[in-house]
């Protein structure tokens, strides 16, 4: 018998939408439809489904978070970009999951910025990838798989 796959929802915060399109020095040339692919690739090779979604709005963020524990994930991975460094609610609904989270920055955010090296996401979750480019994401699915399997 053939089992469903357990589910990832992995989250993108604001401006994402753009990768690829604006500042590839920065944040590189792979497009948001790029980084689904490469998720869903990966998550294929894993036995896992993933759901991939951005938003521009931090409630809608919320929202879909809070939603996670009745999805049913078994994990959230989340860049939530520049709400990261002023979310209390975000934080708040990813504690709230009880879920494995790992966070993910395309860019290193220590090298960057001082208002970049503090995160609110980071006390709540089990792990945290930053720096690697949109590798990162692939990364925190292997990382999701290996706590959950
Ligand atoms: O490095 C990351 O992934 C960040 O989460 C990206 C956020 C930034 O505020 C964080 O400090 C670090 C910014 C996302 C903006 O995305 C863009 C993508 C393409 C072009 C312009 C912005």
């Amino acid at each position: 018998m053939t089992q469903t796959p357990k589910k990832i929802l992995v989250l993108t915060g604001p401006n994402l939408n753009l990768l690829g399109k604006r500042e590839p020095s920065v944040y590189g040339a792979a497009t948001l439809g790029d980084v689904g692919s490469m998720c869903d690739k990966m998550a294929a090779e894993l036995g896992l489904a993933v759901v991939f979604r951005q938003s521009n709005h931090e409630g809608e963020l919320v929202t879909w978070i809070q939603e996670a524990v009745e999805g049913p994930y078994v994990g959230i991975v989340i860049n939530a970009a520049a709400y990261t460094h002023t979310s209390i609610a975000i934080m708040d609904a990813l504690k709230m999951t009880g879920l494995p989270i790992i966070e993910v920055h395309i860019t290193n955010v220590f090298a960057r910025e001082e208002y970049r090296h503090h995160s609110y996401i980071s006390p709540v979750a089990t792990g945290v990838i930053c720096g690697c480019g949109v590798e990162g994401y692939t990364l925190a699915l292997r990382a999701l798989a290996n706590k959950i399997t």
